[in-house]
């Protein structure tokens, strides 16, 4: 962790030199990202690729995304799976390391963040007891049936370190406002067929469920996953509700950990990357 803050002293006068580079050199995109110092600090924590801060939302549109921009409707999301399809898959059991690369705790790298909760907790906690950390299906897998072989069980995108007995209240409920507040989870609620998630993830919960609905079509083998607008879904391979999670997707715009999360799953994990992280107005381009 020493070597981690001094790491971080050194990124201070090279970013000022990138922000000069960028003034020179208009065509480079670091003026994009508002956040750039902190996301800065994020991307040293992401591993040898160090002299590559990460990549502008700008220079994927250039690249990544090159065949999805200016379309909307059926049109980009169509144009979004193709890209997104291209990744590599885990098995169920390489997820426990990926998670605790993806979620880890900035402030230290010994934990992971848990997604409900918001605790951080030893990486070396998870398993099955009620306070230990187990491997969240943010899309509940019965959602469609896919369980745990390679495929949508297994797709870090939407699994997330949670407290054991959260993640069992949690189920396999939809997502909605409103419940009674969970004690051991201050800020979520959850109620007889719905559950809400505490404010600083609710975007994430969005994102991961509306990454989910591009990335399964039907093509793999399992169901093609598509959000509603109830709850009460069962085994359908449908989550609601669309109008909360698209609400939610406003009120909480991706932050420094959702996007060095998905930078690290590009880098370093699957290859592919949640579109609606990188841009959050593509949900309303989609769902209308
Ligand atoms: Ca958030
Ligand atoms: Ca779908």
């Amino acid at each position: 962790m020493s070597a981690h803050s001094a790491r971080r002293r050194w990124r201070r006068p090279l970013l000022v030199a990138a922000a000069a580079a960028s003034i020179a050199v208009p065509s480079v995109a670091f003026a994009t990202d508002s956040a750039t110092d902190s996301a800065t600090d994020s991307a040293t924590d992401s591993g040898p690729a160090d002299s590559g801060a990460r990549t502008p939302v700008q220079a994927l549109d250039d690249t990544y995304y090159k065949d999805a921009i200016g379309k909307t409707g059926p049109e980009l999301k169509a144009a979004l799976h193709t890209i997104i399809s291209d990744q590599t898959k885990l098995s169920y059991d390489q997820v426990w390391d990926a998670l605790k690369k993806t979620d880890e705790d900035p402030g230290n790298t010994s934990n992971v963040i848990l997604l409900y909760t918001g605790r951080s907790q030893s990486k070396d906690t998870n398993g099955g007891n009620p306070d230990e950390w187990n491997r969240e299906h943010v899309w509940a897998k019965s959602h469609g049936d896919f369980g745990t072989s390679t495929g949508p069980g297994t797709d870090v995108h939407h699994l997330r370190p949670t407290d054991v007995s959260v993640n069992s209240t949690r189920g396999s409920k939809d997502f909605d406002n409103g419940g009674e507040e969970l004690s051991e989870a201050p800020g979520n609620f959850t109620d007889d067929d719905s559950y809400e998630p505490r404010d600083q993830v609710k975007g994430d919960v969005a994102r991961m469920i509306l990454y989910m609905a591009v990335r399964y079509d039907g093509e793999d083998g399992f169901a093609d996953l598509e959000p509603n607008d109830q709850v009460g879904n069962g085994s359908a391979p449908a989550i609601g509700r669309l109008s909360v999670l698209k609400q939610w997707n406003d009120e909480d715009p991706p932050d420094d950990f959702e996007k060095r999360r998905n930078q690290v799953i590009f880098d370093e994990v699957q290859h592919n990357r949640n579109p609606f992280i990188d841009h959050p107005e593509w949900v309303a381009d989609i769902w209308k």
